[in-house]
């Protein structure tokens, strides 16, 4: 049953890559327009090397959203444009591309993973949900942009490393163990077939190549009561189990415990976890799958698929999305040094804010099912959604409640709302995409998508009580339907 729906997907991959070729045979420009995320970001690296390699004429646009006003400024600048690709956006703005996609001139093809919303004709659309396939979990946007180009060129197989870290970043790994699922796991495949991944059991801890031990524990995800945000207790566990912290001068990893130093932490987290009442299964969660980029420097901020997945999140949100695209499409010279500034600037940045968030608390407004954090003029948009969620693993914010945080978009007659559950509230049936998009159904001239657990949405400023109204009172009925289980 599985296989026929991966089949047809795959059919009409091909399809989708014929239309590319013919287009590229026209010699006309290309526009490639993605999302700012590392998913986003990783399927316009998996697309332009693709038609690089095939020697087309193209143009890319990293965005937040496709909002109506940039897909006009679109296609007013793209005279020359013959064919527009969308990647990890599109599927849900397929009107708005309709509205302003210029039929006799250009055609306009939908590489995405999102929900379908409406029909329109003139657009070719690939997207697993057509085909019954999960695009949450199963594949992300630079997976399908991936199959697309393998079947453009099978030659383009070795991007498939650059799929499996979009995949990652938009947390598709929800299988046993931190796996991949469904169409995923054959893009795990092919890259390991392509000598290019290595996957293995380990602790699943970030940083595992490139931070100090107790570094990696204080930022682990998952959660590890104790030891998750507190750095000392994180030393004294160490210290405990006679762990030693150096190497000579230098900070050892996670990557450098030896066999019983790895067997003696990892029963150390999980009793620790245990005793605290987290589920066995949860526990048992630190250990996992973990994905090594074999050809990147070892110690590198590219080794691990987590960290290079970071990485790419970190360009986006920095205002460097063409030094995320640069590394997908190989630069390890100038681009590489580049992401190496962008991702201390980010990790300052990230630290800045939430110290900005607890000493403006009276900015937090806290309700039943909802906490709100109001960062206009305080926090870039870009980067709200993130900053709210790690809120909370400094308890600054909610872990049993939604949040929203609130942020000025560039022109200031907009805000960003950015609603983040966590996975403990998933599980349990609350959606946060599904409140938002219900919320923009009400209101006009709001704009929102995403997935149950992350999810945004731009509203014009004078609407904002309104909406989130709409919002909480859909939240509300949502924590009402599905109590949490005992
Ligand atoms: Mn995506």
């Amino acid at each position: 049953m599985n296989a026929s729906k991966h089949d047809i997907f795959l059919k009409k991959a091909k399809e989708v890559a014929d239309a590319i070729k013919e287009e590229t045979k026209n010699n006309g420009q290309i526009k490639i327009i993605s999302h700012l995320d590392t998913d986003g970001i990783a399927a316009a690296g998996i697309i332009v090397s693709a038609l690089y390699r095939a020697k087309a004429d193209i143009h890319v646009r990293i965005i937040r959203q496709l909002e109506e006003n940039i897909m006009a400024k679109l296609s007013e600048e793209s005279n020359n444009t013959s064919l527009f690709i969308f990647t990890d956006l599109g599927s849900g703005q397929l009107e708005i591309i309709s509205k302003y996609l210029d039929n006799e001139k250009s055609n306009a093809i939908i590489l995405d993973h999102h929900p379908p919303m409406g029909k329109v004709n003139g657009v070719i659309q690939l997207n697993p949900h057509s085909f019954g396939i999960n695009g949450s979990y199963d594949i992300s946007g630079a997976g399908v942009s991936y199959f697309c180009a393998k079947a453009l060129d099978t030659k383009n197989s070795d991007l498939s490393a650059l799929a499996v870290i979009g995949a990652i970043g938009d947390r598709q790994n929800k299988g046993e163990q931190g796996s991949f699922t469904g169409l995923n796991t054959k893009i795990v495949e092919d890259a390991v077939n392509a000598k290019i991944l290595e996957v293995k059991k380990d602790i699943r801890l970030f940083g595992r190549a490139t931070r100090p031990i107790h570094i990696s524990l204080e930022y682990s995800d998952p959660y590890i009561p104790d030891i998750t945000g507190n750095r000392d207790a994180c030393f004294k566990l160490l210290v405990e189990l006679q762990i030693p912290l150096k190497k000579g001068d230098e900070w050892r990893t996670i990557a450098d415990l030896t066999t019983d130093e790895r067997t003696k932490l990892v029963s150390a987290l999980i009793t620790r976890s245990l005793q605290h009442g987290v589920p066995s299964v949860d526990a048992q969660s630190i250990i996992g799958n973990v994905y090594t980029l074999v050809k990147e420097k070892e110690g590198g901020i590219l080794r691990d698929a987590r960290e290079f997945a970071y990485c790419l999140n970190a360009c986006g949100r920095m205002g460097r999305a063409g030094v995320g695209v640069a590394i997908c499409m190989g630069d390890r010279g100038r681009a590489y040094k580049e992401a190496e500034e962008v991702l201390s600037n980010y990790r300052t940045r990230l630290s800045d804010y939430l110290t900005l968030i607890s000493d403006n608390t009276e900015r937090i407004t806290d309700l039943e099912n909802v906490q709100i954090f109001d960062g206009k003029g305080l926090v870039d948009d870009r980067i709200i959604g993130t900053v709210v969620s790690l809120a909370r693993s400094s308890n600054t914010l909610s872990s049993e409640k939604v949040v929203l945080g609130i942020a000025f978009q560039e022109d200031e007659n907009f805000i960003k709302i950015s609603g983040r559950a966590t996975e403990k509230l998933v599980s349990r049936g609350i959606n946060v995409g599904k409140a938002l998009s219900e919320a923009a159904e009400h209101i006009g001239g709001v704009e929102a998508g995403g997935h149950d657990i992350a999810a945004g949405a731009r509203v014009p400023i004078d609407k904002e009580a309104q909406f989130i109204k709409f919002v909480r009172k859909s939240l509300d009925i949502q924590f009402k339907e599905h109590k949490p289980k005992e």
